[in-house]
């Protein structure tokens, strides 16, 4: 399945969810993530929407649960799109950074903290898309990305930079 074999404006997403990229003295805050869907991987902190609360909110509550810090001056920094035929779920994924945060990065039961100068990320242990949009997002730049995956295998891809947005 191509990119463009899918009818976006009609397309919905199972789940919504979030990612979270603290940089900070010229380093990147990761995690290992420890369960949940990308287990094994490393990752930004982020997860799932509950009902009813905004991705932003999510993203500082999930950054929060899983290494015990709070993140400072938020900022939106894109949107993702992850189609899947099988049985993975379709995800509306936002990303925003963080520039400082409160507290003391800690191991919990969902994630080890990890930092990495941007040269040194490992997209190899990262979902397969990450390589295509994380560089650009670091770099300050706003990102909106579409792929489709077979299970954890991407099969196809289109990124392109977008418009900041304050309201999301
Ligand atoms: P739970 O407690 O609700 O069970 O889990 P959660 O922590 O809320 O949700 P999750 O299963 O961890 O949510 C999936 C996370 O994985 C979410 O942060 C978005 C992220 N994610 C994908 N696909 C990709 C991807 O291709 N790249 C990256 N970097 N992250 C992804 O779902």
């Amino acid at each position: 399945m191509k990119v463009t074999d899918i009818s976006w404006e009609n397309w919905q997403a199972d789940v919504i969810a979030t990612l979270l990229f603290v940089q900070h003295q010229g380093k990147v805050l990761l995690i290992r993530k420890k369960r949940g869907l990308g287990a094994g991987k490393i990752n930004g902190p982020g997860g799932k929407t509950e009902p009813g609360e905004a991705p932003r909110d999510c993203a500082i509550r999930e950054t929060q649960e899983e290494l015990q810090i709070d993140p400072l001056n938020v900022v939106y920094r894109g949107e993702l799109f992850f189609h899947a035929e099988d049985e993975m779920p379709k995800i509306h994924g936002y990303i925003y950074v963080a520039s400082d945060y409160n507290g003391t990065p800690t191991e919990t039961d969902e994630a080890i903290p990890l930092w990495f100068a941007p040269q040194d990320i490992p997209y190899h242990e990262m979902w397969e898309d990450d390589q295509y949009w994380l560089p650009q997002v670091l770099a300050g730049k706003t990102m909106k990305g579409w792929f489709t995956f077979e299970g954890e295998a991407l099969l196809d891809y289109r990124i392109e930079e977008a418009a900041e947005k304050s309201d999301v």
